[in-house]
């Protein structure tokens, strides 16, 4: 039993401004016996050969044995097979192993799609090989494989010889030597703590290096308290990135330790070229990097002895506790090729309701059903929008999930129609532990249905969570997938509607009395597989259970999830959130660089608590948070239960007033963020960017992480810091880039420059050559949005040009998908003329039209313009220019947008 289930509250709140992360609960690659045992390996000793006379080829690759010569024992083979969009994807298990070994299961969307393979060269002792622009040499003696794209050479697999693959094996005889494991005494059992791992298939990690020549920095693995840019490990003590999804109890800042979720791909980037590695595992896993520019000191200095230079380069070496080994390439060129030949392989987002990108209202917790009522009306007594109101586990019959408190939640049916009524939404909270009370139907069915995840000797597992005793949901059994499922239907789970949506959190999954709290590695799913082999992909079967539930309760409507634990694929479900935050200035800052990790991670619908979890943010950090997290694709405030209220309506007017009007430069900026919200989906583009990812070329932007790119159009620099008068701020693409700021549409050059701000300040640009459309009508939620006109920022570029997109439907259902109901324009403005133009033939009946075009950066002495289209002929239109906020108006074009216009100024 932990802290947290023995402690009154009153003694939490204490402990909650005292504490910080207890890392003895968990474990360091020191104290992880595969971490340990792995990364004694020496460097370029590599005992593994490819045998290319048992090569095999078919159309889309090759396999063939793959051997340990100080092992004779290791029977492996290796497969390389070509993937559409210029990927490899590579595989190493054993053939006929002792045990089967585990291939993560719902993290590709679909298997992935094989390309054809041109064999380019071939001996015994190599092959070259080609699909695309895509190339890979593999030589056989020691195993090395390098990949190519087009004729440059962007990554080397073994290349420092540190691959290596445990076979399972039967436990040597006592006093016998194992040559592989050595004496490594958690091999063939673990403790941890008080807690024992029986590890009845003993050792079968593995690991693989690969190096990215001329790479400069690398970035990847969400999810961590850390900087975008990954660090050098090992250097300073630093430990491997851990990816093991954990409940870490007020997680720290500037750490590699674990967290809530875990996806296992890396982008490394030169001007030149970027190239991604995922790493497709699912167990506990271990990342050492190597920057060569942080170097070791022994070679820069025979660097300056002999003169010689080396090039940068970035090593990254993955190691996982068990599963088959599986890893693919991708080639690149650029950034965005690389990312979105991730999500070619793991999927997107599928397009929000529009609900779901309006601002969120949560807190540990609403005391009842009429706080719930009151909140929203004070929302709108203060003309603040807010679309959805959360509950936590407090609306819960003593947290027993799909039920509701008798007494403070009596009439859920009532208060979820008083918000609907309001075009509001309800989001509510299941977690995947059960509690085990007699009586207690999801309890009684699960046992009788055998729908558990069962320990070691074949009893259902018994962990403890907030109910108390609890026992574990098994979703890789289609039988509790069926089940699961069922209970989100309105007759099941009363009280609920088509506008409540759901909240997975704790599905790490966190079990209280767990070694490092969470599920011990040898209890079993369905289909035999260790906890160890699925443990970080459990998060993401839950909320399938989640999603296929709500799709069939809802078939009309998309579902709205968020989930705490993740993995590759989370984002095909769910949106994810940043866990427990503190309210601190670290924590705000941190927010940017985590959710810009997770978006090249193919999660782009993240946030993180606005406000901070844990402890009371002073006056100035929350409204400095909602400032700042109105840039992040999920926007709710979030608290803990023994924090103090924090609603925005609660503080003094002009603090009120800040919170406005964040608030509002969200919502008008509603139609860009589900723009990019389809084009994401469309394109696998990801919404939020790093700068790198459009600036790949610029070594300035490389460490840059507390600038959030919002598509390619908007730049935000939140304010980080408490009591700043100024902020620095780099605006990237030289000098011939103009960047317009928000505040006064002032044009800046690319550059750094430092912006004076007050507490009023946001310090955010539109990119001189994007077009961004908005809605800036202040109303009470985006539902109620939906039927309002556009006004079309123009921001123009040197050379008096720009062009955007705007992508609308009915803003909930799946029809834009079914029967192509909607409406993609684009528009281009050049010569003095805007056109617009529908990239698709599809149609949507849409009420919405354009009522304004403000042009930054257009010349003086416009006297006029002309609006010209089918429905509304030649139409004269007013003009004014405004020369303090150095822009053209264009009143009133009043055309719908779902027909091509020009509007010509003159
Ligand atoms: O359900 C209570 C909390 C929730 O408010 C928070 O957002 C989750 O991340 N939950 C964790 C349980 C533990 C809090 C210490």
């Amino acid at each position: 039993m932990t802290r947290r289930v023995i402690v009154p509250l009153l003694a939490l709140s204490l402990l909650t401004t005292i504490l910080a992360v207890d890392k003895n609960n968990f474990k360091t690659c020191e104290q992880s016996s595969f971490c340990r045992r792995l990364r004694k390996y020496e460097q370029n000793k590599s005992p593994y050969y490819l045998d290319l006379s048992t090569l095999e080829l078919d159309n889309n690759g090759f396999s063939a044995s793959l051997k340990n010569s100080e092992l004779e024992a290791a029977n492996l083979k290796l497969t390389l097979t070509a993937i559409a969009g210029n990927i490899f994807k590579v595989t190493v298990d054993e053939v006929q192993g002792l045990h089967p070994r585990y291939k993560p299961q719902f993290s590709l969307n679909g298997e992935p799609q094989a390309a054809k393979l041109e064999i380019l060269g071939r001996s015994s002792e190599s092959i070259s090989v080609k699909a695309g622009d895509a190339k890979a040499v593999i030589t056989a003696k020691p195993l090395k494989l390098e990949f190519y794209h087009k004729e440059h050479l962007v990554s080397v697999v073994n290349g420092k010889g540190l691959f290596g693959f445990e076979h399972y094996r039967t436990k040597p005889a006592d006093g016998e030597k194992d040559p592989q494991i050595q004496d490594d005494p958690g091999a063939w059992e673990e403790n941890f703590k008080s807690h024992h791992d029986s590890k009845p298939k003993g050792p079968s990690a593995i690991a693989a290096d690969f190096n990215f020549p001329g790479a400069r920095r690398v970035y990847g693995l969400p999810e961590h308290g850390d900087r975008l840019a990954l660090r050098t490990t090992g250097s300073g003590g630093l430990d491997p990135y851990r990816l093991y999804n954990l409940d870490v109890f007020e997680y720290e800042m500037d750490s590699t330790m674990a967290i809530y979720g875990g996806i296992p791909v890396v982008y490394a980037v030169s001007p030149e070229h970027t190239t991604g590695i995922f790493w497709h595992n699912a167990a506990e896993t271990w990342v050492d990097i190597n920057n060569s520019k942080d170097g070791n000191v022994v070679s820069s200095l025979v660097n300056l002895v002999s003169g010689s230079k080396t090039d940068p380069n970035v090593d990254v070496r993955f190691m996982s506790e068990s599963g088959a080994m599986e890893f693919f390439v991708l080639t690149g060129p650029t950034p965005k090729d690389a990312v979105k030949q991730y999500a070619s392989l793991t999927g997107v987002h599928g397009l929000p309701q529009l609900f779901a990108l309006g601002y969120h209202q949560s807190r540990w917790n609403y005391n009842d059903q009429d706080d719930v009522t009151t909140v929203v009306a004070k929302f709108d007594q203060n003309n603040m929008p807010v679309d959805v109101m959360w509950l936590d586990i407090e609306y819960t019959d003593g947290k027993k999930y799909f039920t509701w408190d008798p007494i403070k939640f009596s009439q859920p049916e009532n208060m979820v129609n008083n918000l609907t009524s309001t075009g509001r939404k309800l989001v509510v909270i299941i977690d995947p532990h059960i509690k085990r009370e007699g009586g207690y139907f999801v309890h009684e069915d699960a046992l009788n249905y055998d729908l558990y995840v069962k320990n070691k000797d074949g009893g259902v597992y018994e962990g403890w969570c907030w109910p108390g005793s609890s026992s574990y949901l098994d979703f890789y059994n289609p039988a509790t997938m069926d089940y699961y499922k069922k209970l989100y239907s309105l007759e099941t789970f009363k009280g609920t509607s088509h506008d409540v949506w759901i909240w997975n959190d704790m599905n790490e999954p966190s079990v209280f009395n767990g070694p490092e709290i969470t599920m011990p590695k040898d209890v079993v799913h369905y289909g035999g597989w260790e906890h160890r082999d699925i443990h970080n992909e459990y998060p993401l079967s839950q909320v399938i259970g989640t999603y296929r539930g709500l799709i069939d309760r809802s078939p009309h409507r998309r579902p709205f999830i968020l989930t705490r634990g993740h993995f590759s694929g989370t984002q095909r479900y769910a949106a994810i959130w940043t866990g427990d935050n503190d309210a601190k200035w670290s924590h705000l800052a941190a927010s940017f660089p985590m959710c810009l990790s997770e978006a090249l991670g193919g999660i782009s619908f993240c946030g993180a608590d606005v406000g901070g979890f844990f402890n009371n943010p002073d006056v100035e950090l929350l409204q400095r948070w909602y400032q700042g997290a109105i840039w992040l694709p999920f926007f709710r405030a979030h608290a803990h239960i023994d924090t103090r209220r924090r609603e925005p309506f609660l503080f003094p007017e002009d603090v009120m007033a800040r919170i406005r009007n964040a608030l509002r430069l969200r919502y008008a900026h509603l139609p860009l963020w589900y723009t990019l919200f389809w084009e994401h989906e469309t394109q696998g583009e990801p919404v939020i960017r790093p700068l790198f990812y459009h600036y790949p070329q610029d070594d300035n932007v490389l460490d840059i992480d507390d600038t959030v790119l919002v598509g390619h159009s908007v730049l935000a620099r939140p304010v980080t810091d408490p009591g700043e008068s100024s902020v620095k701020v780099y605006l990237p693409g030289e000098s011939k880039a103009i960047w317009y700021d928000l505040e006064d549409f002032r044009a800046y050059q690319g550059g750094i420059h430092t912006i004076p701000v007050t507490l009023d300040r946001h310090v955010v640009f539109y990119r001189g050559g994007s077009i961004v459309p908005r809605k800036d009508r202040p109303r009470r939620s985006a539902t109620v949005m939906r039927n309002d006109p556009f006004t079309l920022y123009v921001a123009l570029d040197s050379s008096k040009s720009a062009s955007g997109t705007l992508y609308v439907d009915d803003y909930e259902s799946f029809e834009y998908k079914n029967d192509k109901k909607y409406v993609y324009v684009h528009f281009n403005y050049e010569n003095n003329k805007l056109t617009s133009s529908l990239i698709d033939k599809t149609d949507y009946p849409t009420k919405e039209w354009i009522e304004r075009v403000v042009v930054l950066g257009a010349p003086k002495g416009i006297k006029g313009a002309r609006l010209t289209s089918k429905s509304l002929g030649t139409v004269e239109l007013e003009t004014s220019y405004d020369s303090e906020f150095r822009s053209l108006t264009v009143r009133k074009p009043g055309v719908s947008i779902r027909e091509p216009f020009t509007i010509e100024l003159y």
